[in-house]
């Protein structure tokens, strides 16, 4: 596991006590009629593209699969693309809730992926993946 891919616990500084505690108990609301794992903060598991992938150019189809379920509705995904642009990509919830989907079109450079995902425990994580299109 690449470091780059869970650096979560940084975010578990973040909101207040209350906050934190607020979260947990609706949370846990939620979970009296979630039938599924154990509870976790969600961990990258698998990614299309693949981490440092070389593919080709456009339309792309991302996926990214977690160790856990996911609120796909509260988790967001950026592109950062050759230029620097940022742009936001609306994305879907995919099988068992726990992959977010979503798609673009790529152009030949280097790109970077960032996803922000929010677990059902609360806790939200962050990562990169970083890949490349290839000039047709
Ligand atoms: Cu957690």
């Amino acid at each position: 596991m690449r470091p780059a891919f869970h650096n979560g616990p940084a975010f578990h500084k973040g909101p207040a006590f209350p906050i934190r505690l607020a979260a947990h108990l609706s949370l846990a609301a939620l979970i009296t009629f979630a039938v599924g794992p154990a509870l976790a903060h969600a961990i990258l598991v698998d990614s299309t593209p693949a981490p440092r992938a070389h593919i080709k150019p456009g339309e792309l189809a991302i996926s990214l699969r977690y160790n856990s379920r996911i609120d796909a509705g509260r988790s967001k995904l950026t592109l950062t693309a050759p230029d620097q642009t940022i742009q936001r990509l609306p994305v879907s919830a995919g099988a068992g809730d726990a992959v977010m989907q979503a798609a673009s079109h790529v152009a030949p450079g280097d790109y970077l992926l960032r996803w922000q995902v929010l677990a059902l425990d609360g806790h939200i994580t962050r990562g990169e993946v970083p890949f490349t299109v290839d000039k047709p």
